[in-house]
């Protein structure tokens, strides 16, 4: 199992569970998760808890770079990852991510789709298309831009680097930061007392909000355009150098085409 998973006292937990890749988001290991999801739904249980195992340095290494398709867009729409933030972003009640150790790319996004995030002092947070020549999709974006101001965006993707976990704590990417020692008890307190609250009042106001929250309206023109940009750069060299150099673990050249 990628993950592990247990239901008490109507929250339950998702841990990450595949250290070896540092919990990278392989299709197997987010088909697990999904599935986590809909059994938790059927098991009603009303919070979830998506977290690493205690010890780790990482808390997942994003989007498995092994499984990034060459030549073609890397987030589509039926990506694993993408159908997984969909997921997360429609449980029917909150879903809390715990964070202890770095958060790599796509994991940052799922951080960003959970409904909130509690970190200690080891989170970072990093999204990384720049350093692997990727087109980020549109929904990631906004995931982002929902939730930082256009400037913190720009910087987060401008540089790829990893937000520390004071930053990440004043810019608002975490709802708590607290002392590694606390972060478990602060977590699983905080979920106790959303079970206390009225279920179906959480579960619409969380769809209300994610309906809210989603409405951007883009014309056909703007569609295309942006369908356009991120064809130019999937089908570039760089994409492939960014994947190429991360294989032969070194640092991409890249050419700007
Ligand atoms: C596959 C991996 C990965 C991995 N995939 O351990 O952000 S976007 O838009 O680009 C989005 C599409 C996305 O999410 O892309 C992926 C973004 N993630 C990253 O850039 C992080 C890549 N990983 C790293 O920088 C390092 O692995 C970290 C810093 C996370 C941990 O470093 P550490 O030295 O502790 P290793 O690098 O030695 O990794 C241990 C094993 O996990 C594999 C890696 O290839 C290695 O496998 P081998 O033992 O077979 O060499 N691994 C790590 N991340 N995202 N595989």
């Amino acid at each position: 199992m990628l993950v592990q998973t247990q239901v008490t006292d109507a929250i339950a937990t998702i841990t990450l569970n595949q250290p070896a890749k540092r919990n990278a988001l392989s299709r197997a290991l987010v088909e697990e998760l999904i599935a986590a999801l809909s059994d938790f739904q059927k098991a009603g249980a009303r919070v979830v808890i998506i977290r690493a195992a205690a010890d780790v340095k990482v808390f997942s290494a994003g989007h498995d770079i092994d499984e990034l398709p060459a030549g073609a867009d890397p987030l589509q729409y039926s990506d694993p990852l993408e159908r997984l933030l969909r997921a997360v972003a429609r449980y029917p009640g909150p879903v809390i991510a715990m964070v202890h150790g770095s958060v790599w790319g796509g994991a940052t996004d799922l951080v960003l789709s959970c409904d909130c995030a509690i970190g200690d002092e080891t989170a970072s947070f990093a999204i990384s298309p720049a350093n692997l020549g990727l087109a980020y999709n549109t929904a990631g974006l906004l995931h982002f831009l929902r939730r930082l101001p256009l400037n913190l965006v720009k910087e987060m993707f401008f540089t790829a680097a990893p937000v520390k976990a004071d930053d990440a704590g004043t810019w608002g990417i975490l709802n708590h930061l607290v002392p590694s020692a606390d972060l478990e008890r602060f977590t699983y307190d905080f979920a106790r007392l959303l079970t206390t609250k009225a279920p179906l009042v959480l579960s619409t106001m969380k769809e209300q909000l994610r309906l809210l929250a989603e409405a951007t309206a883009l014309t056909p023109e703007t569609f295309e355009r942006v369908q356009d940009l991120r064809q130019r750069v999937f089908q570039s060299d760089d994409y492939q150098e960014g994947i190429r150099a991360f294989h032969e673990k070194r640092k991409p050249n890249f050419k700007g085409k």
